[in-house]
């Protein structure tokens, strides 16, 4: 297959402003060439990842969709980048098979039918926007199995009747299995209320088990009131780390602990997690809902529960921890996740009714 992959609209590949899409991209793509297809890349300008086929396109940048209320209307940029990448699209189309959509924005989901190619739609977040909702409901209508989520509760969110639920998956050579733990928890990811960083610290205090905190500080005054409300020797901030880095201290630790506050789409830290051994706990809520196997590979407890969170930590060597990896490796990994996308591509190409709909402009 000759694919057209266009990226998310946030950031340029390589500076992590796309968050957990970009991760995705690239290994989605690395995947596909792995697997003899052609991949080119459309990427904002000042992209930095050199070992992939990139164009990279001039423009301002979209403001991210979580920062916008509900009912706000679209909002594009002067000079937008990603209506300069969709530009490009429509312009190469006709060299490509497929086009695969990576951004969470409106104008790439009203384009669909203007083009001469079917494009498939990577919805990376839950619900967040009713303009948004509406003209993803319309692709999925007129053109079903183009929508593609992580989970079954993302896609949920948004109540569509035809989708494909793709999972996610890592590379797990980057994690090294450890079965002999420190006297230490986890919390990975972004610092901001959604994430529910404070549910954390506060089973540290109450089990007075250290727990190690890594990831970005997106909302600082929400991490300085959880400095100024618990003893700081409970905890240890180790900053946002590269993998290598981050997983020689997930791996060492009893389990990691997710809060989330908001329907987690997936949820990577937890299968990083599972790659290293260690065993998640988890409010019942969102991705990880999904993909803890509950007393197998951690515990599932009442959301924004702190004493269930805090009952599951005590009982944590229940769960065997080569389980976990084990599990990462059935079900995560890259050679899973490329196997399920490119059925998801072939089911979209082997489609003559989707075939006759987009040829027909
Ligand atoms: N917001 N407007 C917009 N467009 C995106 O592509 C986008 C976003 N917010 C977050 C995001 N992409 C990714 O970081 C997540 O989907 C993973």
């Amino acid at each position: 297959m000759k694919l057209l992959f266009v990226s998310t609209s946030v950031g340029p590949l390589g500076t992590g402003l796309g968050g957990g899409v970009e991760l995705t991209l690239y290994n989605i793509a690395q995947q596909m060439i792995q697997r003899g297809h052609e991949v080119q890349i459309v990427a904002p300008a000042a992209s930095t990842w050199d070992n992939l086929p990139l164009v990279q396109i001039p423009g301002n940048l979209q403001i991210i969709a979580q920062s916008q209320e509900r009912t706000d209307p679209v909002m594009m940029p002067e000079n937008s980048v990603l209506a300069n990448m969709w530009d490009y699209a429509r312009q190469v189309q006709a060299d490509y098979d497929l086009i695969v959509n990576f951004a969470y924005d409106w104008l790439p989901f009203y384009l669909t039918p203007f083009f001469t190619r079917p494009i498939a739609h990577l919805v990376s977040m839950g619900s967040l926007n009713n303009a948004l909702d509406k003209i993803i409901k319309q692709v999925a209508e007129h053109f079903p199995l183009t929508i593609g989520f992580h989970t079954q509760v993302q896609a949920a969110t948004f109540a569509l009747d035809a989708y494909s639920c793709l999972s996610n998956g890592i590379d797990l050579s980057l994690y090294r299995f450890c079965d002999r733990p420190k006297q230490q928890l986890a919390w990975l990811g972004r610092i901001s209320p959604e994430k529910g960083l404070a549910d954390a610290v506060a089973v540290a205090q109450i089990t007075q088990i250290p727990l190690k905190i890594m990831g970005k500080i997106q909302d600082e005054l929400y991490w300085q009131q959880i400095c100024e409300k618990y003893p700081n020797d409970l905890f240890e901030y180790l900053g946002f780390l590269p993998t290598n880095e981050m997983q020689q201290v997930l791996r060492e630790c009893r389990a990691l602990l997710m809060t989330p506050h908001w329907v987690e789409a997936f949820g990577n830290v937890v299968i990083e997690s599972l790659a290293c051994g260690v065993p998640v706990i988890s409010y019942r809520r969102g991705g990880p809902a999904e993909i803890i196997q509950d007393g197998k590979t951690g515990f599932l407890v009442e959301p924004d529960s702190i004493s269930e969170l805090v009952n599951a930590t005590l009982r944590i060597d229940e769960i065997d921890r080569q389980t976990c990896r084990s599990s990462a490796e059935a079900q995560f990994s890259l050679e899973a996740l490329g196997s399920r996308f490119e059925k998801w591509f072939k089911e979209i190409l082997g489609n003559k009714h989707l075939r006759k709909l987009n040829m027909r402009y």
